[in-house]
């Protein structure tokens, strides 16, 4: 069954892996809802707008976290942001699944000691999708 997905990625904490999230987002797509499918856009403006301009943003992604069925994260570019709607899902009970390429960070212990995250380490970006298909097939 479709599930809806809830991708994390950074985006203010820097765009260096927004190729990498993209690709993941599109290989959800094909049998799944991503609710959040601008991560991955290119042309993302970075600037702040203002709290309002941001406070829409935030009811936005919360409510998107409160209607999904399962966060994915990809953490290898730390970001305050995706800390957050961890932190977010974890209290509305919503499963988190974090990936992050183990050879070019280390992932902060707030998430690693917390066992109610799934973490997966990967090497290479060919890890992610079998992985991934396990997750949502479930
Ligand atoms: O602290 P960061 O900016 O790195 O936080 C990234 C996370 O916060 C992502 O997983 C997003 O879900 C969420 N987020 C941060 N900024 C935005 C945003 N900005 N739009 C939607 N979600 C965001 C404006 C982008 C533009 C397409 C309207």
């Amino acid at each position: 069954m479709a599930k809806k997905i809830y991708f994390a990625g950074s985006i203010r904490g820097g765009r260096v892996d927004a190729e990498l999230y993209r690709r993941m987002i599109e290989y959800m797509q094909r049998n799944h809802v991503v609710l959040t499918e601008h991560v991955g856009k290119s042309n993302l403006s970075l600037v702040e707008q203002g709290r309002e301009r941001d406070a829409r943003i935030y009811d936005q992604d919360t409510a998107w976290l409160r209607e999904s069925d399962v966060l994915i994260g990809e953490c290898t570019c730390q970001s305050l942001g995706v800390g957050y709607e961890l932190a977010y899902a974890e209290a509305h009970g919503i499963p988190c699944h974090i990936f992050y390429d183990k050879t070019k960070t280390q992932l902060s212990a707030m998430l690693t000691g917390n066992p109610y995250f799934h973490i997966h380490p990967y090497a290479s970006e060919e890890e992610i999708y079998p992985q991934l298909d396990e997750i949502l097939s479930c």
